[in-house]
């Protein structure tokens, strides 16, 4: 049986509480869901490339970013904000692949936010090296909406600070089809990505996809 040949390398669903308002739902993403988000990824990359944004204090990010959906999220010398308008492309950002709206529906209603409506999808790519420092996302306008993080490919290391910058971060690895659902409490706690080790994924190659669907407006 296939079962048997690929025992130990397929996950078994698990729901893990992080913190108050933040769910992990292990393996949530079957291998075909996973194939048909990546087959969103390309059609969406196509349209809109991803590209290393500026900080406002003129860094460069290390992750490579796009968006889809009616908002994206952009960051550049004037700021960080959501905008209908891909600055790149000089067009909006593609629509939302059904694949993509169906999982960040069925996840959010999992974790108990039925009728989560996102209007953005933020695309992130991790290369070997790449890192996100800790962060707050504030950038949405209801802090009552959740935010849906869909991670694919190679695994990171999820740092969770809390409710202030200098609480200690937990780390927590999260690896290809899990999901996690930031709402309530969770929602304004601090977070990042470690620097991405060097590896090789049957689904992405040498690198690290993250979705997260928000509801900017
Ligand atoms: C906790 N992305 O795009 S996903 C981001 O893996 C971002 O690319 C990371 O942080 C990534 O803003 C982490 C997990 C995540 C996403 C949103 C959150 C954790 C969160 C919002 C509030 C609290
Ligand atoms: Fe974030």
């Amino acid at each position: 049986m296939t079962g048997d040949l690929f025992a130990g390398l397929a996950r078994d669903p698990s729901v893990e509480r992080i913190t108050e308002g933040a769910l992990l739902l292990r393996a949530f993403v079957s291998e075909e869901e996973a194939a048909q988000l990546m087959a969103g990824i390309e059609t969406v990359l196509a349209a809109s490339p991803l590209r290393h944004m500026q900080t406002p204090g003129g860094f460069r990010m290390s992750v490579a970013m796009s968006n889809c959906g009616r908002f994206g999220w952009v960051t550049d010398r004037r700021g960080y904000r959501y905008q209908s308008l891909d600055p790149l492309a000089e067009r909006d950002w593609p629509p939302m692949p059904d694949a993509f709206m169906a999982l960040a529906v069925r996840a959010a209603e999992t974790a108990g936010f039925a009728g989560f409506d996102p209007d953005a999808c933020l695309v992130n790519r991790y290369d070997p090296g790449a890192r996100m420092s800790l962060h707050q996302d504030k950038n949405e306008q209801d802090m009552a909406q959740p935010i849906v993080s869909v991670s694919l490919g190679l695994p990171a290391t999820f740092l969770f600070g809390g409710m202030a910058r200098t609480d200690k971060p937990q780390r927590m690895r999260l690896e290809s089809g899990d999901v996690v659902v930031w709402g309530g409490a969770a929602r304004l706690a601090f977070h990042g990505i470690d620097t991405l080790r060097d590896g090789e994924h049957a689904l992405t190659g040498r690198c690290r996809y993250n979705l997260t669907f928000r509801r900017a407006r």
